[in-house]
């Protein structure tokens, strides 16, 4: 495995200063809500990390690991959005030798959501949402909420991104929508 000093050159040389604060952000946050819901804090911290290693990779080069390295090819039919978290863990295993597939799915599912979550999967997709560098309108009732119950946070902000998107007239990834009828329901 790489050092964590090269994985941290590695991820620097990948992205802009701005990308870089917010991983930095989302790493710090991974490890707080891994604290509050009982989960390794190194891990989380590593995962959130890495989440946008991919951010920046030109449309070119994912077109072109879609291709060959057995993507599913209705991929092409997106872009840049779905495609660095999803697409992303092919570039993070190549480039920084990170084979825990609990971290990769991790990042896999950080855009999207997905119908099944691991408490990773919850940490790094909320820490994405409410770091502290996030801004939006309604970013303190998303922490509020997270750091009050980790599945509630995951309903919030996947009602909000879908409202986000639709005010957008942008298209709905279908995990995006079937993520939202799991984790919609108000407990
Ligand atoms: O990479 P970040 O900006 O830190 O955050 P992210 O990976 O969670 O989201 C990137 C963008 O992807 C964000 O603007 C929302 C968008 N997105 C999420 N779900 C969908 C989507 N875009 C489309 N078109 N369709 C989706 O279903
Ligand atoms: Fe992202
Ligand atoms: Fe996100
Ligand atoms: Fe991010």
């Amino acid at each position: 495995p790489l050092s964590s000093d090269e994985i941290v050159n590695r991820e620097k040389n990948n992205m802009d200063q701005h990308r870089f604060d917010h991983c930095i952000g989302v790493s710090q946050t991974a490890r707080k809500l891994a604290n509050l819901n009982g989960y390794d804090e190194d891990k989380a911290a590593l995962a959130g990390f890495i989440h946008d290693y991919a951010k920046q990779v030109s449309p070119a080069d994912f077109q072109t690991a879609i291709k060959t390295q057995g993507f599913d090819l209705d991929l092409l039919n997106w872009g840049p959005a779905i495609w660095h978290g999803i697409v992303g863990t092919y570039f993070i295993k190549r480039d920084l030798k990170i084979t825990d597939e609990e971290i990769l799915t991790a990042v896999r599912r950080h855009t999207t959501a997905d119908t099944q979550m691991t408490t990773l999967d919850k940490i790094v997709y909320m820490a994405d949402y409410i770091e502290p560098g996030r801004t939006f309108a309604g970013v303190q009732e998303a922490r509020d909420v997270t750091y009050a119950n980790l599945d509630e946070g995951v309903g919030y902000q996947l009602a909000h991104t879908l409202e986000f998107l639709i005010s957008k007239r942008s298209k709905i990834y279908p995990l995006t929508l079937d993520s939202y009828n799991v984790w919609s329901i108000k407990k």
